[in-house]
């Protein structure tokens, strides 16, 4: 048996697995694993099938002029991408080549290093499964509080699940989680689904999707008006209170019960479970960010839990920060156009030094800002993720060259020009990062378990691109033990002194109330209710709740054609985004071979429709046909949609016009549709 880290997702959970001959037997999971102690969910058992199934890409492949994929060997894959980055180079500048990195490479090296080849071949059009994940929220909360801070469920009085499904999201979490309500802990559900977590909740919030943002300020209206706040924290520690008691003043339980559905007698005794156990904290999930209105509700949020004064205490909301490896970024670099987004997302493209790639279609499609004439996509299936899924398939249609890598040929990759055979976390180092439950920061380097017998790793496939475009200054590493030891510079330990420890070490001590020796890491060092930062960018400096684009009440004539509110891709535990429908056992796990429809009862009986039968489901983009799952776990207003599936694909229904005016980051949750039986 050898330790390692599954890697399969950002769980990071222990493994131990057995390895014969370069091939994986057999894993469970490690109980000395400080973080998962010894869990491993449905994916993780399912790891020896994944990383040897037989559909897995073996050889690089170029498609020819008919259509028809040729395996080519790898130094003709890199002789065409080569010639082609330098084409497109002289004529039609560097920023017209795009390079993302999908969920696939988010805690794992390749995206740094990703970034570092445009950097160092000059494209602002770096992109990152961050723009339709995590960032939206972590800016708003970076604006409110200085960080996005993670809850210490294990020692909490009060857990608010909003949005966020830990059962089937990152089930790693439910340790804490359940022992937390095995002490008394108080659980508060914000779903419109009734899931099983929400049926074992305190209560649940069961809200029409994307009206979260009222919610919010409704139970702070609720908190404010029974004075339940911590008066103390809000004097000394904040800033637009007043500003805050006037925002909320019309959003009384009344006023809430009606935008959001959730009845006021629940709102009001959320807001006192929420106070009145103390300290609670909350999860935002993906949920409150994939919305038109998703970072003034990821602000709304962070300001409910910071008035209570739960931030930075022991089962509150932790404010740690990751270990300081070495960074990847190179330095002073220009470029000579802004990554496509800036002008619409400045904020967004600002902090983060990328691009917007949820409109990448229209730079391909329509030249707008400027032409987009290839991609190089590493770990990301953009044609079942991204939104408006029709649109980005006509753009990838028409672009002049798309490399994808990937250990599959998904729907993205069958586009491809040149495919390339990647690699598997356990097949390569990688650096890994947690908390564990007394929110103490651990670092810790992942071994390599099994040499890849197909892929390239994605670092040498970088790196060898950079090298032969001339970047051997930002690229000076020949060996892969070279790049991690660079890495690790930054927290001060050598690679072989990490080698020797199982499962990483501390590198940070839990310590409260960090606030109170330096402030907050905010311009003003205090919760920035309100931000000047916002408004200086032309937005509200309030948290200000308005419509989904497309609703009930902001677009009621659509309403009238397309009654449905939709939310898609909340997670099942076996499937990751769009992997794994090709492998046996987790496709077995609960027999979900194909994606459903969620619909009510009532809403399936008003339009005759049973339990598994067909049915379409339109929205002013497109529409797709699934089977119907007769439900009572959702509302008779709204229905839900798993994404990932390649024959009903809901990302044909979503949309990338619309988009949060300051993340840029779609409205997948909250959107119009029809549904119609098939006969
Ligand atoms: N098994 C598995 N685990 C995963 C993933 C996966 O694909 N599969 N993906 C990973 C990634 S990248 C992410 S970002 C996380 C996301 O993980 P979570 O943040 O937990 O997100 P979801 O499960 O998508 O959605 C959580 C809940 O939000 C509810 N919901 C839908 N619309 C709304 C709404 O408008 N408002 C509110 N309040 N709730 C709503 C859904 O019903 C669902 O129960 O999961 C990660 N973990
Ligand atoms: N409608 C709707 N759409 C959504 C969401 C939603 O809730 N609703 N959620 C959004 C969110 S939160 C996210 S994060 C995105 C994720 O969207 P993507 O980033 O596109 O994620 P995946 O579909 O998992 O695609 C990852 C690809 O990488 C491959 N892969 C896995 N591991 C490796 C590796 O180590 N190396 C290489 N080279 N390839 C690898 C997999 O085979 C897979 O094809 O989807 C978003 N899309
Ligand atoms: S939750 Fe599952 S897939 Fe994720 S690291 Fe743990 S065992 Fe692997
Ligand atoms: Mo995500």
């Amino acid at each position: 048996m050898v330790k390692g880290i599954c890697g399969l997702c950002g769980g990071n959970c222990g493994m131990e697995f057995s390895v014969e001959d370069n091939k994986i037997i057999h894993v469970k999971g490690d109980k000395d694993h400080p973080i998962s102690k010894g869990f491993i969910c449905p994916k993780g058992r399912a790891l020896p099938e994944i990383i040897h199934s037989k559909n897995r890409l073996s050889k690089p492949m170029k498609k020819d002029d008919k259509g028809n994929w040729e395996e080519i060997s790898y130094e003709e894959a890199m002789d065409i991408i080569i010639q082609k980055l330098t084409y497109l180079k002289e004529n039609f500048g560097s920023e017209s080549l795009a390079i993302h990195t999908g969920e696939a490479g988010v805690g794992k090296q390749f995206s740094a290093y990703a970034r570092r080849l445009g950097q160092a071949y000059g494209t602002p059009n770096q992109s990152s499964a961050g723009c339709h994940c995590h960032l939206s929220k972590e800016m708003a909360n970076k604006m409110t509080i200085g960080v996005l801070p993670s809850p210490d469920y294990g020692n909490s009085k009060c857990i608010v699940l909003w949005g966020y499904n830990p059962m089937n999201s990152s089930p790693y979490q439910m340790m804490d989680i359940n022992k937390a309500i095995n002490n008394g802990a108080k659980l508060i559900v914000v779903d419109p689904q009734e899931t099983k977590t929400a049926k074992r909740a305190d209560i649940h919030l069961q809200v029409r999707p994307g009206t979260d943002g009222a919610l919010a300020l409704g139970l702070i209206h609720v908190i404010l008006e029974e004075k339940l706040y911590d008066k103390d924290f809000v004097e000394k520690w904040t800033i637009g209170f007043d500003k805050l008691i006037d925002l909320v003043k019309d959003y009384t339980p009344e006023k809430v019960e009606k935008v959001t559905g959730v009845p006021k007698e629940n709102i009001v005794e959320a807001a006192g479970l929420f106070a009145n156990n103390k300290p609670g904290n909350i999860s935002p999930g993906i949920a409150i960010e994939l919305l038109t209105n998703g970072f003034q509700t990821a602000r709304a949020i962070s300001i409910l839990q910071a008035i209570m004064g739960y931030v930075d205490v022991v089962g509150g909301a932790i404010m740690g920060s990751p270990a300081p490896l070495s960074s990847l970024e190179l330095e002073d670099v220009k470029y000579n156009k802004e990554p496509i987004g800036k002008s619409k997302y400045p904020l967004f493209c600002q902090t983060y030094g990328s691009a917007q790639a949820n409109i990448f279609s229209d730079a391909i499609l329509e030249g707008k800002p400027y032409p987009l004439k290839a991609m190089i996509v590493i770990g990301s299936n953009p044609i079942l993720t991204w939104p408006n899924a029709n649109k980005l398939r006509k753009a990838l249609e028409t672009i002049d060259f798309l490399v994808v890598m990937d250990n599959f040929m998904t729907e993205t990759a069958k586009m491809a020009d040149i495919v390339i055979p990647g690699t598997f976390p356990i097949e390569r180092y990688e650096v890994w990062q947690g908390a564990d439950s007394l929110g103490d920061g651990i670092v810790g380097l992942a071994p390599k378990i099994i040499e890849s017998e197909h892929g390239i790793p994605e670092w040498k496939f970088i790196s060898d691109i950079a090298k032969a475009m001339g970047y051997d200054e930002a690229f000076p590493w020949d060996r892969e033990e070279e790049t991690m030891e660079y890495r690790l510079k930054g927290i001060g330990k050598t690679f072989k002194e990490m080698m020797d420890i199982d499962y990483g070490y501390k590198y940070r001590d839990f310590e409260e109330k960090k606030y109170e020796k330096n402030g907050f890491k905010t311009p003003s060092k205090k919760v920035e209710i309100y931000s000047e930062t916002l408004k200086k960018a032309g937005y509200d400096p309030l948290p200000i709740y308005y419509e989904p684009s497309e609703s009930p009440l902001s677009t009621g004539d659509l309403a009238k054609e397309y009654p449905l509110v939709l939310s898609t891709g909340a997670r099942y535990l076996e499937y990751y985004h769009s992997r794994y429908r090709n492998i046996k056992s987790i496709n077995d796990y609960k027999g979900e071979r194909e994606a459903k429809v969620k619909i009510n009862p009532q809403t399936a009986e008003r339009k005759g429709i049973k339990d598994g039968d067909m049915v379409k489901v339109e929205s002013l983009r497109g529409k797709i046909e699934l089977k119907a799952q007769v439900t009572e776990d959702v509302l008779p207003t709204t229905i839900l949609i798993p994404h990932g599936w390649d024959d009903a694909n809901a990302n044909q229904l979503t949309d990338n016009e619309m988009l949060d005016p300051i993340s840029g980051f779609p409205a997948d949750r909250a959107l119009l549709v029809k549904v119609t039986a098939i006969r």
